[in-house]
C-alpha cells in the first residue's frame, strides 16, 4: 500500500554530484552536473518492464559528520530503490563515473549468471558503461535483494565507500492480504567513516572488516518510523554495510519475523532480537499495540571476534531509527501462516569448506592485489577456503546442473565469517550440529569464529560460472572467495 510513510521512508539523504576529487573522465562530467538535480529516489519496471540506469559516481556527502565524498548511484547513498515484479524484463544501464573500474551483483536473484545476467566477472571500466539485462521468472519469490558491487579487490573500498541499492521484487509475499495491509518501509543500514577518520582503511582494520562510527538508515541519522496505534509496519532490512553485523531490538515490540533473504518463511516468528550480517535481509513485523509514545530501534552491541580483544564490541547500545506512534487505526491482525518452504532433495554428496586467514607472504596468490593498498610493510594477510585464495581463473568447485548437495561450511577462524552463494538461494539444515528451528531460504549466513554450519541447496536452472564468499567485503577482496561451475549433466 502506497503511503506517505513509505515513501519518506525510502527517500534516504540527497547528495549534489560534484565530482570534485576523485576527477571522472570528462566525458562524464555533463552527467555528474545533471545529476545535482537529484534523480528519483525509487526506480520501478512499468508494464514488465524496467529500464533502468544507475550512474556510479563520487558525490560531495551531506551526512553530518560523515566523509565529505561518498560514492553514489545517481547522486545518492544509498542508490535509489529499484522496484521489479516477477516475471518482469530487466535492462539496467550502470555508468561508471568513478576513476576506477566496477560492476554489479545482484546479491540474492536466482538469474543466470552468465552474458548479461549476474554475471561478477564482467567489469566496466572507468567512463565505460554496460547494460545487464535478464527475464525473472514469473515464479521467481518476492523479497528484498541488494545490487551492489562485485569487482575484485575493490568490492570493499566501493560498497564502504557508498555504493549500493536495494531491490524488492514484488510477487507471492506481497498478496498475503495482512502484509498487504501492513504500511511498508524499506530500511538500508549503512555505516559510514567519520570525517575524523579514526575509523580509516589501514592496517588491523581492514583484517576485521572496516566498520565506520556514522549508523545510518537510508542515509539518515536516527530517522522517525510513524506507525498509528493498531497498525502494522512491514519493515524491510537490508544490511548494506562492509562488514558490520547488526544485533537489532526494537524497544517494548517483537520483531516478528516473515521472510529472511530469499523469501517469505512458512510460519511468522516473533523475535526479541534480530542479528544482521552483511548480505542479509529480514522482513519484520511490528504491531502498534503499545502505549503511544517513542521507542527506539537499536542496534546491540556485537563482538565479531571469538578471540580476545580483536574486534571489540561497541560498548553501548546504538540508536538506529525511532518508532513513533501517531493516530489511530482499528486493530490489524498479524498473518498465522506465510509462505511453506519445501523440504530439499536428499543431497547427492557433502562437501567441505574451511574458512581461515592466512599470514606471510608465500603460497597466497590472488591477494597481492587486494593487499596493495593495505601499507602493511611487507607483511601479508590474506584469506583463504580449503588451504586456497581466490583466483578468478581457478575453477576450486564443479556441481551439476539440478543436483543436489549439502556444503558443510567450517569456520576454522577467529573472526566472524558471513558466508554468501551467488545465484541459488539454500537452506541451513544445522548449526553447531542442531537443526535449524524452522525452513528458511537464505543466500548468506553468518558463520561465526569456531562455528559450523550446514547448508543444503540444489543448483537450478542455470549453468555457468559464478562464486561464493564471505560477505564481509574486505575478506573477499583478500581471497576469501572460491569459484563455482555449475556443468550440465553429461559435459
Ligand atoms: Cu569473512
Amino acid at each position: 500500500m502506497t503511503t506517505p510513510l513509505r515513501r519518506r521512508q525510502v527517500l534516504g539523504l540527497g547528495f549534489a554530484a560534484l565530482g570534485t576529487a576523485v576527477a571522472a573522465p570528462a566525458v562524464w562530467n555533463r552527467l555528474q552536473r545533471s545529476a545535482s538535480s537529484l534523480r528519483p529516489a525509487t526506480l520501478a519496471s512499468r508494464g514488465g518492464v524496467a529500464e533502468l540506469e544507475l550512474l556510479a559516481q563520487s558525490s560531495r556527502s551531506t551526512i553530518p559528520g560523515g566523509p565529505a565524498e561518498l560514492l553514489t548511484y545517481n547522486g545518492r547513498s544509498p542508490g535509489p530503490l529499484l522496484e521489479v515484479k516477477a516475471g518482469d524484463q530487466v535492462r539496467l544501464r550502470l555508468r561508471n563515473g568513478l576513476n576506477q573500474p566496477t560492476n554489479l551483483h545482484f546479491h540474492g536473484l536466482h538469474i543466470p549468471p552468465t552474458g548479461t545476467g549476474d554475471n561478477v566477472f564482467l567489469t566496466v571500466p572507468p567512463g565505460g558503461s554496460t547494460e545487464y539485462a535478464f527475464r525473472l521468472a514469473k515464479d521467481h519469490p518476492a523479497g528484498l535483494f541488494y545490487v551492489h558491487p562485485h569487482q575484485h579487490g575493490l568490492s570493499a573500498d566501493q560498497v564502504f565507500g557508498g555504493l549500493g541499492s536495494a531491490l524488492v521484487v514484488r510477487g507471492d509475499l506481497d498478496r498475503i492480504p495482512e502484509v498487504a495491509a501492513a504500511h511498508e518501509s524499506v530500511l538500508v543500514l549503512k555505516d559510514y567513516a567519520s570525517s575524523g577518520g579514526q575509523d580509516a582503511a589501514m592496517g588491523v582494520g581492514r583484517m576485521l572488516g572496516r566498520e565506520g562510527r556514522l549508523l545510518t538508515v537510508n542515509g539518515e541519522i536516527n530517522p522517525e518510523l510513524p506507525i498509528p496505534s493498531g497498525g502494522l509496519l512491514r519493515l524491510r532490512l537490508l544490511n548494506a554495510s562492509n562488514a558490520r553485523i547488526y544485533r537489532l531490538a526494537l524497544e517494548g515490540h517483537p520483531l516478528v519475523l516473515i521472510a529472511t533473504d530469499g523469501g517469505a518463511i512458512g510460519t511468522p516468528e516473533p523475535l526479541k532480537e534480530l542479528v544482521l550480517a552483511p548480505g542479509e535481509r529480514a522482513d519484520v513485523l511490528v504491531q502498534g499495540n503499545q502505549t503511544p509514545g517513542s521507542y527506539r530501534l537499536l542496534n546491540l552491541p556485537y563482538r565479531r571476534s571469538g578471540h580476545m580483544g580483536m574486534g571489540a564490541a561497541e560498548e553501548r547500545p546504538r540508536t538506529l531509527a525511532t518508532l513513533r506512534y501517531a493516530g489511530a487505526v482499528a486493530p490489524l491482525p498479524l498473518p498465522q501462516t506465510l509462505i511453506p518452504v519445501a523440504a530439499l532433495p536428499a543431497p547427492e554428496r557433502t562437501r567441505r569448506f574451511v574458512l581461515a586467514h592466512a599470514m606471510g607472504m608465500g603460497g597466497m596468490g590472488g591477494m597481492n592485489h587486494a593487499m596493495g593498498g593495505m601499507g602493511g610493510g611487507g607483511m601479508g594477510m590474506g584469506f583463504q577456503i580449503n588451504g586456497q585464495a581466490f583466483e578468478p581463473d581457478r575453477i576450486n568447485t564443479r556441481v551439476q546442473l539440478g543436483s543436489t548437495e549439502d556444503w558443510l561450511i567450517v569456520n576454522d577462524d577467529v573472526m566472524d565469517h558471513p558466508f554468501h552463494l551467488h545465484v541459488n538461494p539454500f537452506q541451513v539444515i544445522t548449526r553447531g550440529g542442531r537443526p535449524e528451528s524452522q525452513r528458511r531460504w537464505k543466500d548468506t549466513v553468518l558463520v561465526k569464529a569456531g562455528e559450523e554450519v550446514r547448508l543444503r541447496v540444489t543448483f537450478r536452472d542455470f549453468p555457468g560460472r559464478t562464486v561464493y564468499h564471505c560477505h564481509n567485503l574486505d575478506h573477499e577482496d583478500m581471497g576469501l572467495m572460491g569459484v563455482l561451475q555449475i556443468e550440465e549433466r553429461g559435459v
